[in-house]
């Protein structure tokens, strides 16, 4: 975890844009006919009509969850619309939705320093664009105010006498006696609604936001308000907002750590943390944990955004839920082989394109015993350096899975090869490529970097950047 660098974070401008129910838009783009009814993506599966994996604003009205099958939506709203997920080889094909978001990205780079951070969201850092706009055109100068910027929402701005909020937006937005980070939100605040207009413009996608003077505050700010509005976080209202929001809403905190804070220190809300001294929590956690803790009671980040429009790995991954858990080594070697064919077209295509390789080829599977007491065993993860050409990857992969095999079930003898292995059965399976490079300059040539090895496909390649595999499947940060 980064320890932060609180003396920078503060004058920053930081954005967090979350496309609104990001499949469902990509699916009614394709299908203008679905647009304002209540519409759900499934998953590819036949059990009882598929998992919902993106759910629209006017189904989620009905009671429509992403944690429903669609029968069950089916139940709770008959008129809803239920688009399958795009399959190629067997398994759900979301090139579709990482392109989609490729050229949103490729709109909200225009103004400042922008990461990629998952298929539907971007990190912006638009300190110099708020700065450069403060010198040339204050927004407290301005005679008008564009619409969008003041439908914001600005946390702490008192609504509750009656007044008109767009007004209130407005007056903020002018004060000229703001302190300068206020000031530097305002700016924030109309580039943010002129990039989402341009997004709706060029795309027809909406999508939400939050800015905040630091990318922590700026996420959590950008689910407030959903769809197609943004939320701001002026520095006077950190405190207000972080007091009572539960710890387990904090990124990275969702799970153990966020566990153990709850149990064995009574930490209920991020407000709650504020009366350990850092020394106290440097003890309990470590020393990086122990700081970070510290400051993001305080709201305090220091993390960067990264300048990367770029997924940090790829990754292909299925799941295998139930009765469908694969339960044969062939019948594990068949979908790696599918799962590697997917990522050796995406590792070609990001080598033609962007001139990256990839170093690390990782295994993930989640598996059971049904024999076992140590039914809690993870499956472990294997990685190896990874070698381009479809078959070399599956046949690594295959080994990694085979070394992980051994591990969890403690032996594997070749009586079990090709044969059904009873008590031991696959739920998912997934391959990533990580730690990509750019190739060194003055490479004359990718096949005389990669002498030795197969490069015959390399230029056959068709799919862009990455994204998430399925629904449930965990990558390594970064994968998109
Ligand atoms: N997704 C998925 N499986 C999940 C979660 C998400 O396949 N368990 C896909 C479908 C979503 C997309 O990723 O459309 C983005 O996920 P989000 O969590 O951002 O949710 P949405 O964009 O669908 O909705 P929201 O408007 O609430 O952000």
């Amino acid at each position: 975890m980064p320890v932060a660098k609180p003396e920078s974070s503060d004058s920053r401008v930081i954005a967090h844009v979350d496309m609104d129910c990001f499949y469902v838009q990509v699916e009614q783009r394709k299908q203008p006919q679905l647009r304002g009814l209540p519409t759900a993506v499934v998953q590819y599966n036949e059990w009882k009509g598929g998992a919902l994996i993106a759910v629209s604003y006017e189904a989620r009205k009905f009671g429509i969850k992403r944690s429903m099958r669609g029968e069950e939506a089916k139940e709770v709203c008959p008129q809803v619309q239920l688009v399958q997920v795009p399959v190629a080889r067997g398994k759900a094909d979301l090139s579709g939705y990482r392109n989609a978001g490729s050229e949103v990205v490729s709109i909200l780079a225009r103004r400042g320093r922008c990461e990629r951070a998952s298929i539907d969201e971007v990190y912006l850092d638009l300190t110099d664009a708020a700065e450069m706009m403060l010198t040339d055109n204050p927004p407290q100068g301005m005679e008008t105010i564009d619409e969008e910027a003041l439908k914001s929402h600005i946390l702490g701005l008192n609504n509750e006498d009656g007044s008109d909020v767009k007004e209130n937006v407005r007056k903020w937005i002018h004060r000229h006696n703001a302190d300068h980070r206020d000031k530097l939100l305002a700016c924030g605040i109309l580039i943010v609604a002129e990039l989402r207009m341009q997004v709706l413009k060029e795309t027809e996608f909406t999508c939400s936001a939050g800015i905040a003077h630091n990318k922590m505050l700026a996420k959590l700010a950008s689910g407030m308000n959903k769809p197609a509005q943004q939320t701001v976080v002026p520095f006077s209202s950190v405190k207000g907002l972080l007091d009572t929001l539960p710890i387990r809403k904090m990124k990275q905190l969702g799970g153990k750590l966020g566990i153990s804070l709850q149990m064995d220190m009574g930490v209920n809300t991020v407000g709650d943390l504020l009366q350990f001294p850092e020394e106290k929590l440097q003890e309990r956690y470590g020393i990086n944990t122990g700081t970070w803790l510290w400051n993001i009671a305080r709201g305090i980040s220091g993390e960067e955004v990264e300048g990367r429009l770029l997924p940090k790995s790829h990754g292909s991954g299925k799941t295998f839920p139930g009765p469908r858990a694969l339960k044969t080594v062939p019948a594990v070697q068949h979908w790696l082989n599918q799962l590697c064919e997917e990522l050796s077209e995406r590792l070609c295509s990001d080598l033609d394109q962007n001139k990256r390789i990839a170093h690390t080829l990782t295994l993930h599977a989640r598996a059971y015993k049904s024999s076992d007491s140590d039914s809690q065993k993870k499956f472990p993860s294997k990685s190896c350096p990874l070698r381009y050409g479809t078959a070399k990857i599956q046949e690594d992969a295959f080994n990694l899975f085979q070394a992980g095999l051994r591990e969890y079930i403690g032996f594997y003898g070749d009586k079990t090869r090709g044969s059904h292995c009873r008590g031991w059965g696959i739920t998912s399976l997934s391959v990533s490529a990580s730690k990509i490079v750019p190739i060194p300059s003055g490479t004359c040539s990718i096949a005389k970097y990669f002498h030795g090895q197969s490069t015959s496909h390399f230029s056959s390649m068709q799919s862009s950047d990455n994204l998430n595999t399925e629904a449930t499947l965990s990558l390594p940060s970064g994968s998109i």
